[in-house]
């Protein structure tokens, strides 16, 4: 099934000139990017938008991470993209990432893991809107 899922390049990934080698796993991966922009999103957008990590220890930490800096938000769609950009980027701790994956490779910590996906359908879909409006999806 053609899905679309939410990327996002993080403040760590940006700060360290890592968008275009970042964007070529991407593509070569057969994935394509479908809205592309950058922000460097406040504390309150960030807090908004990982609501749902609102009761967990990390929270603060995360969203004052995710506010120091720009990031560049993607809209990718492909055959599975939610579970292949996950495969591409590797499970959350880079540590733990399998070899070759953008985590594992890029990785600085369990927070500062340079990449997001959404991990769902209902959650792209949340995570493709509140960053996107239908002109600029390309819908
Ligand atoms: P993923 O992004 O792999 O789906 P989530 O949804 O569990 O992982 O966590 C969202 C983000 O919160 C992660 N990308 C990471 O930046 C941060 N995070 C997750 N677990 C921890 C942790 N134990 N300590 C600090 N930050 C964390």
């Amino acid at each position: 099934m053609i899905e679309q899922t939410l990327a996002i390049i993080k403040p760590d990934g940006v700060a360290r000139n890592l968008i275009g080698e970042i964007i070529r796993r991407i593509e070569s991966g057969g994935l394509t990017v479908k809205a592309l922009k950058m922000a460097h999103l406040s504390k309150k957008e960030v807090q908004g938008f990982y609501a749902v990590h609102r009761e967990r220890p990390f929270f603060d930490s995360l969203t004052t991470f995710m506010s120091e800096g720009p990031v560049v938000l993607m809209i990718l769609s492909g055959e599975g993209a939610i579970s292949l950009w996950r495969d591409l980027m590797g499970v959350t701790d880079p540590a733990k990432a399998a070899p070759g994956s953008i985590r594992r490779e890029f990785g600085i910590s369990i927070e500062r893991n340079t990449t997001h996906g959404s991990d769902a359908p209902e959650t792209a879909a949340f995570e493709t809107a509140y960053f996107f409006n239908r002109l600029e999806a390309c819908n």
